[in-house]
């Protein structure tokens, strides 16, 4: 029997079983031994591996179709009324046009399988951030992989009780073709669809889907933020902590900023981080007039290579039990995962990511390389204390960057706020170099939100200007560039652990306890502001990343105009953002 008398649910639902026609329902209450069962079940189809439960417990892996291993921006749509309203950067298709595609695809895509109703919630049960979804799936790869990232209950639907306000997510695996695979949005009426894909990132409905493509719509209409940012607090050695958000493009290294091992001159005087999240932040104004955020996931969902205890043991740590590793190498000697840049041992026996024998000497790599774990937040050795806390933490600053291999410096501090969101505009990385050593090329990514936005990003832009009056005690906006190159192509800041020395200024900066230096792009630390003790670095090459190559600046504002004319077809770029690209090039003189 269903577990609520919610006539939106019933009736969604039920319209959903007539169009999918599966052979049963299953309502997913979260409770751990229906998980379980399902995992014996995954077991016994193969859909998951069982790995060995005394070196890995509560492990397993699964492979998905060699065809389906990422996100698909280009299959990704937003289907609003309009085109106007979807905008520029993303795909478009006119609702009723995209429903008749999709309910012909959907017609019949359950017959011989069953469909799983999963309640979770976004954000932390009964809290004033909470948003509520319900995903139809009929893959248990996504029930469990949910019971990780999202908190999945029958309690949401207590707290749901007879309200629409939830939203609604179809997801059928139906052939995994990747001719017909759609990733749907459709904002005005709360739904998400999803189909031909079994891809954490496209099937994952809580993820990019509801929290940051529908969130964003919502919080523009509602006056929040939904943000692809990583929350972190510092705690100095009298136990005060501090909070900063930060955006970054993918292969940047979000995950291991957002767990990071402080420098052991750091942890020697008693400081520590705090891991809030590691990819997404809903933000919104307390009645402090500061800006809180919430981590609105409840798992990690990490790219696996790469990984390993050097870049990141608070991840490592994270994923030695309850976690589902997808693609990557199958250790058949001991039944364990490996990947490349795990450690120096590759297995000798294994299978790679296809389920095909593999060696090191295969000359192919192992495991794929967006490889993943989906591993439980509360495993990670430095979850904060605020995790589950339902208010969120204040927070003091908000960070952007990029891979630049010399535009961007070190680290900057954007002017006042609608500078700032000037900053987050422009944000931008580059391919990294090729082996000849050229640079590479520039794809911009506002904020990271690009293939995120969930609606005309001129008006994204426009809600970010107008929040700025909503918000009393601003955070303040920064931009940093862990990726500078030498000469030589070599990266000049040793990154990872070290980055703690900039978020150290940053947030000095953030509380006016330290000066600046003002120039064309913003505010600068003195080099010697930034604290290097204990590092292999000169004070002139701490001048080095400090320095503004004005001509690269030069060349980038032809490349922002350009960026910007997108938004010339409806006109949805804010005059406040031309006007500081036009004062920016004035200040470069
Ligand atoms: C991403 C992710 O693609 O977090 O940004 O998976
Ligand atoms: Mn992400």
């Amino acid at each position: 029997m269903a577990p609520t008398k919610n006539r939106y649910v019933l009736d969604w639902i039920d319209e959903q079983v007539k169009l999918t026609q599966p052979d049963k329902v299953v309502w997913i209450t979260g409770e751990e031994d229906q998980l379980d069962a399902l995992r014996k079940e995954a077991f016994s189809t193969g859909e998951l591996f069982e790995l060995n439960q005394d070196l890995l417990p509560g492990c397993s892996l699964h492979r998905t179709a060699i065809n389906d291993v990422a996100r698909v921006e280009d299959r990704t749509f937003i289907c609003t009324p309009t085109r106007e309203e979807a905008g520029p950067t993303n795909n478009w298709m006119e609702p009723s046009e995209m429903y008749a595609k999709l309910n012909a695809l959907y017609d019949g895509a359950m017959k011989g399988r069953t469909m799983y109703v999963i309640p979770y919630s976004m954000g932390v049960i009964g809290s004033p951030f909470a948003k509520y979804g319900i995903e139809l799936t009929d893959s248990i790869y996504v029930v469990l992989n949910m019971a990780i990232m999202t908190r999945v209950s029958s309690k949401v639907l207590d707290a749901l009780g007879d309200s629409p306000d939830y939203i609604k997510g179809l997801h059928a695996k139906a052939d995994i073709d990747e001719n017909n695979r759609y990733i749907v949005h459709f904002p005005q009426d709360n739904t998400i669809c999803s189909v031909n894909s079994g891809y954490g990132g496209n099937v994952l409905l809580g993820k990019k889907c509801f929290a940051l493509r529908i969130a964003s719509y919502l919080g523009r209409n509602e006056g929040w933020f939904a943000e692809h940012m990583l929350i972190l607090g510092i705690e100095n050695p009298q136990g005060e902590v501090r909070y900063l958000a930060a955006a970054f493009p993918s292969a940047c290294g979000k995950t291991n900023l957002a767990m990071l091992i402080p420098p052991e001159v750091y942890r020697e005087k008693g400081y520590k981080v705090w891991c809030v999240g590691d990819d997404i932040a809903w933000l919104r104004v307390g009645e402090d007039g500061r800006l809180w955020a919430v981590n609105p996931e409840n798992g990690f969902f990490g790219v696996a290579p790469g990984t390993n205890e050097k870049s990141n043991p608070n991840a490592l740590a994270s994923t030695r039990a309850n976690t589902i590793f997808t693609n990557v190498v199958h250790n058949l000697d001991d039944n364990t995962v490996w990947w490349e840049g795990l450690d120096d041992n590759p297995p000798t026996n294994a299978l790679d990511w296809k389920g095909n024998k593999w060696d090191p000497s295969s000359g192919v790599k192992g495991a794929h390389p967006n490889s993943r774990f989906t591993a439980p937040a509360e495993q990670c050795p430095v979850i904060s204390s605020e995790f589950n806390n339902p208010q969120g933490v204040p927070i003091s600053a908000l960070v952007f960057g990029g891979r630049r291999a010399k535009t961007a410096p070190l680290v900057y501090q954007s002017f006042d706020w609608n500078h700032g969101v000037f900053v987050g505009s422009i944000m931008a990385s580059e391919t990294t170099a090729a082996a000849a050593g050229a640079v590479g090329v520039v794809r911009r990514d506002p904020m990271a939100m690009l293939p995120f936005c969930g609606y005309n990003m001129g008006d994204y832009f426009a809600h970010w200007i107008n929040m700025g009056d909503k918000i009393e005690n601003k955070p303040k906006i920064f931009n940093v560039n862990w990726f500078r190159l030498d000469d030589n192509g070599k990266f000049i800041w040793p990154g990872f652990g070290d980055n703690m020395r900039v978020l150290e200024w940053i947030l000095k900066r953030s509380f006016d306890e330290i000066d600046a230096e003002e120039t064309a792009i913003g505010y600068m630390p003195k080099p010697e502001d930034i604290n290097i003790e204990g590092l292999d670095i000169s004070l002139d090459t701490m001048k080095e990343l400090l320095s503004v190559d004005v001509e690269s600046w030069k060349e980038d504002i032809e490349n922002i105009r350009e960026f910007y004319s997108k938004f010339d077809e409806f006109d949805t770029l804010p005059q406040e953002l031309r006007d500081q690209l036009d004062a920016l090039e004035k200040r470069l003189g």
